[in-house]
């Protein structure tokens, strides 16, 4: 009898979770990067220090953002959009690291996403207390490309809901390294993150670090 290591659900690497058609949670995904993943997420928050955004009604953002890549997301006043300045600096975002690139490609690829080349990285960092409310991703070009996203640091519950605010959601834990690939049908579904409980990790803290890639065009 052979020992079954990687059953279906299990590339090695992560299991895997459908949420719902065209989302799916690749557990702990991004587990063997993670040293360098954080050290990169060090390295672009020093060049690109993390921010309160406005929204365009005035109120700032409990969650501060940053980005990487030909194009970052930023909200004021004005609106929402992606600029390939950042507005703090006049300077180009930092590139996108080749360690992220390999991880959101590869994610995107196990969800039967072949050939995922991001361009736009947002660096979310949540700290006890912080949210993100209801919305859509709508601020981009093309539908079918997929959002991959990666969870670092302390737990959060995803909340995902349907293709009308008023739909039920659905709350998804999400914890360190863990990666999510959502495209096809449930590309335009609202989510958000409830309210973080203070917990701590161990090589982050108090903090939840959320990686953001898209292909914005
Ligand atoms: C589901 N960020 O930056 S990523 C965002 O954890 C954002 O920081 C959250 O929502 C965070 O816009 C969640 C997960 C995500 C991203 C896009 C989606 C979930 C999605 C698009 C459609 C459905
Ligand atoms: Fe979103």
């Amino acid at each position: 009898m052979t020992l079954d290591l990687f059953p279906d659900h299990d590339d090695g690497a992560g299991r895997r979770e459908e949420l719902a058609p065209g989302a799916v949670v690749l557990r702990g995904l991004a587990l063997p990067q993670q040293a360098e993943i954080l050290a990169a997420v060090d390295d672009i928050t020093s060049r690109a220090p993390l921010r309160h955004l406005t929204t365009p009604g005035g109120f700032r953002m409990s969650v501060a953002m940053t980005n990487c890549g030909a194009r970052g997301w930023v909200s004021d006043r004005r609106g929402y959009r992606y600029d390939a300045l950042d507005p703090e600096s006049g300077r180009p975002w930092p590139p996108i690291p080749e360690v992220f690139l390999e991880l959101a490609a590869n994610a995107a690829s196990e969800a039967g996403f072949e050939g995922f080349a991001p361009d736009a990285c947002l660096i979310n960092h949540y700290e006890p207390g912080t949210r993100l409310s209801l919305h859509q991703d709508k601020d981009e070009r093309d539908y079918s490309q997929p959002i991959v996203s990666v969870s670092l640091g302390i737990p959060a519950v995803f909340l995902f809901g349907g293709l009308k605010r008023e739909d039920r959601c659905l709350r998804v834990p999400l914890g360190h390294g863990d990666v999510v690939v959502w495209g096809g049908p449930a590309r335009l579904r609202f989510h958000g993150v409830m309210p973080l409980k203070a917990a701590s990790h161990p090589g982050l803290g108090m903090r939840r670090v959320n990686l953001t890639f898209r292909k914005v065009g």
